[in-house]
């Protein structure tokens, strides 16, 4: 039997869900894009869960789209137009409307939409040999996943730019530097601290959580009578 695509692991008060297809460095089949659609409405609607955990088998986090799975019967590359609109954009909507805390341990190389949805995620914890990779420049996409988005709101204009358009894989330590991510952590330290904070949150005001999440996210379009209103209410 083929192995899950997607592990889940219910602790006390939160889920951990591991990108597996360490083969290929975590790459996004349509299955995969399945299983992990699957295990978040799980968790969703699970009433005793208070944060998700994401994380990846091996020795990545993932590598964006796998490519293997856009070469056509010519040999060509495909793109389909409906591929975001039907995968990726959903997910990072998803994450971002959950109703508690996800929080993404970055394991290894983050590339492509494995980066921006590492990014998407509301708290980014990478181990010290990962990296974040805007790979899209080299194989003639631009970002996806909303890394056009928010790559200049976490980093500013001109790092953005630089991130976007080079291709640079960006150092873990150098990512907390910039802001891009929020704790650089030893090796051995990423799980044990990603696992604390889920702990952490699961045993929080969850809707105090939800509601936070939601507040933040409306800031980076309100002004500031907007979100005083929009305080107040929530
Ligand atoms: O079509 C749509 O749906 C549009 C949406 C697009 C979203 C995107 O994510 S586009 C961007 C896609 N991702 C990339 O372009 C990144 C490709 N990968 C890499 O740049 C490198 O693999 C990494 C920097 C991530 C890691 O490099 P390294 O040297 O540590 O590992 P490697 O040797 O390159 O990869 C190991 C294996 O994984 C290798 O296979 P092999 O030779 O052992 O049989 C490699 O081909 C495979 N692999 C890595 N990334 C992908 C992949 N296979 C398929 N798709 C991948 N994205």
């Amino acid at each position: 039997m083929d192995a899950p695509l997607v592990l889940t692991d219910a602790k006390p008060g939160y889920r951990v869900l591991t990108l597996n297809r360490p083969q290929r460095l975590n790459a996004f089949t349509e299955a995969m894009h399945d299983a992990l659609d699957a295990a978040i409405s799980d968790a969703e609607r699970d009433r005793a869960c208070g944060a998700l955990l994401i994380t990846g088998a091996g020795r990545a986090f993932s590598s964006g789209q796998d490519l293997a799975e856009r070469i056509g019967p010519d040999g060509a590359v495909i793109v389909p137009g409906e591929a975001l609109e039907r995968y990726y954009n959903p997910l990072v909507r998803k994450l971002r409307d959950l109703p508690f805390p996800v929080v993404a341990a970055v394991n290894g190389a983050a590339a492509g939409a494995g980066c921006n949805i590492a990014l998407a995620c509301d708290i980014v914890l990478a181990a010290r040999p990962a990296t974040f990779t805007q790979a899209f420049a080299r194989i003639g996409l631009i970002p996806d996943s909303g890394g056009t988005w928010r790559l200049p709101r976490l980093v500013g204009r001109a790092r953005a730019r630089g991130l976007a358009l080079t291709a640079e894989p960006l150092s873990a330590e150098t990512a907390e530097s910039w802001g891009l991510i929020w704790k650089c952590v030893e090796d051995n330290d990423l799980l044990p601290q990603a696992h604390a904070l889920c702990a952490r949150f699961a045993a929080a005001p969850t809707h105090a959580l939800a509601l936070t999440k939601q507040a933040l996210d409306a800031a980076e379009e309100n002004d500031l009578a907007a979100q005083l209103d929009l305080e107040r209410r929530l």
